[in-house]
């Protein structure tokens, strides 16, 4: 029988990753492979919602308020545990805990890593069949090993992290994850049960020609960013022809679609919300390192988004991100 050497499965991967760094412990391939696994299972019942009566809501209100599907739970408990049960986690923060849950276990305590993430994120989309997506972002601790992890050791920079990445449950299951050292996405085989590198080392296109932003806030958001999407509307073929305008309302499909066709995703400030929707350590941070990674940018319109230091677990942040000709274009509408 043949072997199909050209398939690499998500943990050959990883191992393969890892014997280029002798020193390394392993403990962070073991960490992505342990997301794989809870999100395998994720899928299982993502794929079954509508037949298991999944749908609807949990009748709990989570710590953004928001109504909570059945499939927030079942993911954010199933990341916990597989992180929780594995050899590189100390503790977790996740978009359904108003708090960071410290695992303090000798094993965890003695883990390198923390784990940030959005269990299930655009789940109000559960009930109508467009893709949903997790986000999560890695970072080695600060606080002492042995001893159970800090609140600090979640509050870092975006800049600090040494892995983030994505599952996009979509026409097909997508794990794209990013280390310093590229940005590579793997789907999910079911007739194997594996993840399979289908897209190496992913490159963020300098050009782009979609634009995704929620029109209705439009005559909220501030003046540099209404006038930056009329010209995104007013596009001829003197300067490169009309822009697509493309926004599913779901982040991870929104962004993973620009970062694989080039383009920029747009979560403004309104007047309402000076300070965006989408909350900067699950959602942004994660987005921003492997953006940027892949050779784009992504800012809060004048800051980089991986610069800004945390005070709060939940906090928000507007959110531009996407192709680098693009977002350069966009700030100078910004800054005038
Ligand atoms: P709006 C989903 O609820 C989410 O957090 C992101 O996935 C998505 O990009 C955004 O909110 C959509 O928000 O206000 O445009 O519906």
């Amino acid at each position: 029988m043949m072997i199909n050497r050209k398939i690499l499965t998500l943990d050959e991967f990883t191992i393969r990753q890892l014997r280029q760094f002798p020193k390394a412990t392993g403990e962070l391939s073991s960490l992505l492979r342990d997301i794989g696994l809870a999100a395998k299972r994720i899928n299982v019942e993502v794929n079954k919602a509508g037949l298991v009566d999944i749908l609807g809501d949990a009748g709990s209100i989570n710590v953004q308020g928001e109504d909570v599907k059945k499939l927030d739970i079942y993911a954010n408990t199933q990341f916990t545990g597989v992180l929780q049960h594995g050899i590189s986690c100390a503790g977790i923060g996740s978009e359904e805990l108003d708090e960071i849950v410290v695992f303090d276990d000798e094993v965890s305590n003695n883990s390198k890593y923390v784990v940030l993430f959005d269990p299930l994120d655009g789940s109000s989309n559960i009930d109508v069949n467009i893709s949903i997506g997790t986000i999560f972002g890695v970072y080695r601790r600060l606080s002492e090993l042995g001893k159970p992890c800090t609140t600090e050791d979640f509050l870092q920079p975006g800049v600090r992290q040494v892995a983030a990445g994505y599952v996009v449950y979509g026409s097909s299951t997508m794990l794209v994850y990013a280390t310093r050292r590229g940005v590579n996405g793997f789907t999910l085989d079911p007739a194997i049960g594996e993840f399979c590198l289908s897209h190496p080392d992913m490159k963020c296109p300098e050009d782009g020609k979609i634009y995704s932003v929620n029109h209705g806030n439009f005559f909220q958001y501030e003046e540099g960013v209404r006038n930056y999407i009329n010209g995104c509307q007013k596009k001829d073929k003197n300067n490169g022809g009309p822009y697509t305008q493309r926004y599913i309302g779901s982040m991870v499909a929104d962004v993973h679609r620009n970062l694989i066709k080039g383009g920029i995703f747009m979560y403004p400030g309104t007047i309402d919300k000076p300070g965006g929707k989408l909350r900067l350590m699950y959602e942004c941070n994660p987005f921003a390192f492997m953006i940027e990674v892949a050779g784009g940018k992504a800012t809060d319109g004048k800051r980089r988004i991986l610069d800004i230091q945390p005070t709060e677990l939940h906090q928000r942040t507007p959110f531009f991100a996407g192709s680098k000709n693009m977002m350069e274009e966009m700030e100078t509408f910004y800054t005038k």
